[in-house]
């Protein structure tokens, strides 16, 4: 049974799910949870800016503004920006070496965040794509040009994957570091982590396990030995890719996204070149991924490790990402079909890794536990589904960070930004 929700209850979320944002709020940038995370985080101030624009555009734009100027010179959109110190937060700007920010990107959704963004400002539907006629009713200060700056960001950075993410020239996006992904300990990183020498690693430094409610939801020390031993590898590559490599169809689908989305929003700034650059991009780097990271004989979308050029398949929810562009028929009937059977679930659907997993563990972060970004990506697959798992979630339980599959109990940090910026999308 779907469920129901009364007009009042309505509009008691989206008031509870409004003051999350403005507790997490700095001013000018969000941060993910006050408790947790104190920093600004690229991804989630994506899907923060999509929250903010139900009930303040002026307040979205400056989130992806504030975000575009930390933008390092080659393009990079650093995963974490240091505005201010905060002592409760393990890595920090000494452990990194930079003191700006952190020196490793995050998926590609900043298009997709804008161009949800100028849809809720210019009171669009859904599905109709931006024009330069509705940008023109975008009610904020120099609107077209504010767009403009933005979109020209997003384009330094989606060509700096192309750059420097793409280590053996497949036109697919990989990553260098788990945190990279923004999926930081799945089963897709077990094996290429494994090879990560960590001899001499010190993870005591964390600060991450004391501040929830039991430390098996968060990854363990030795994986955070390895994501330190790759912080001290990328500094001491002087920032570039260090010795980890994987080819991600989650990644490579997103760049995919926002490509296509910069093409829609560079034609209603009247921009062309640049709308028919990222139209190429777009279909260059579709074809590459159903090419190069599809394979044959797993049936499955894979993950390729760029220095052993070992493809792995994962029960992940992640290798479903292909789904949301054009795969070939045959494949796409595979996937949908594998979707429902392996990641559709009594309680809770869209586990990050499937019930049947071995590895599956329902309370450690990204190695099963439900998480509201990865679903709502569902919206455009199966929009009544994805609605009544987000909104049977919060409802029940609060904006967490995220939820066991199966029983949808909280986990992680409360009043988690995205949960609540995305419960505000979808009940927009
Ligand atoms: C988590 O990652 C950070 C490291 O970047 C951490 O665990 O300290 C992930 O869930 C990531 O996807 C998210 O962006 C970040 C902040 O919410 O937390």
């Amino acid at each position: 049974m779907p469920i129901e929700i009364s007009d009042a209850n309505r509009k008691q979320l989206v008031e509870d799910a409004q003051a999350v944002l403005r507790d997490n709020d700095r001013g000018t940038y969000t941060v993910p949870s006050n408790k947790l995370y104190p920093y600004q985080w690229a991804w989630d101030s994506a899907f923060l800016a999509i929250g903010w624009s139900t009930f303040d555009v002026e307040r979205a734009v400056v989130e992806l503004e504030t975000l575009m100027s930390g933008q390092w010179e080659d393009g990079r959109i650093p995963h974490i920006h240091f505005w201010k110190p905060d002592e409760n937060y393990y890595p920090g700007p000494a452990v990194w070496g930079h003191q700006a920010s952190s020196t490793i990107t995050n998926p590609a959704v900043f298009a997709l965040a804008l161009e949800r963004v100028l849809t809720h400002g210019t009171n669009g539907a859904e599905d109709e794509p931006i024009d330069a006629k509705r940008l023109q009713t975008l009610s904020i200060a120099n609107a077209r040009g504010r767009v403009v700056a933005l979109l020209e960001a997003i384009e330094r950075f989606h060509l700096f994957l192309r750059r420097e993410r793409d280590p053996l020239g497949l036109n697919c996006v990989s990553c260098s570091h788990p945190w990279e992904s923004g999926r930081d300990n799945c089963v897709t990183w077990d094996e290429p982590m494994a090879a990560v020498d960590i001899t001499g690693v010190d993870a005591s430094g964390r600060k991450d396990k004391d501040k929830v409610d039991n430390p098996e939801q968060r990854p363990t020390d030795t994986a955070y030995k390895g994501y330190l031993a790759l912080v001290e590898a990328i500094r001491k590559a002087e920032f570039g890719p260090g010795p980890f490599a994987v080819y991600d169809p989650f990644l490579t689908t997103l760049l995919v996204l926002s490509e296509q989305s910069l093409e829609r929003m560079a034609r209603a700034v009247g921009d062309r070149p640049m709308a028919d650059r990222a139209k190429e991009r777009a279909a260059k780097v579709e074809a590459s991924l159903h090419k190069h990271l599809w394979d044959k004989t797993q049936n499955a979308y894979a993950w390729k490790n760029a220095k052993t050029n070992r493809n792995a398949v994962y029960p992940v929810l992640a290798a479903y990402f292909p789904l949301l562009l054009d795969p070939p028929a045959a494949v796409r009937t595979t996937l949908e079909t594998r979707l429902r059977d392996e990641h559709f679930g009594d309680v809770v659907d869209f586990p990050t890794l499937a019930p049947s997993s071995d590895h599956f563990d329902a309370v450690c972060y990204w190695r099963g536990p439900q998480w509201i970004n990865m679903t709502w990506f569902f919206r455009a697959h199966d929009p009544d589904r994805v609605d009544d798992n987000i909104l049977r979630l919060v409802t029940q339980h609060g904006f967490s960070e995220y939820f066991d599959p199966t029983s949808g109990a909280p986990l992680g940090a409360s009043n988690f930004g995205w949960s609540a910026a995305l419960t505000l999308d979808i009940l927009r």
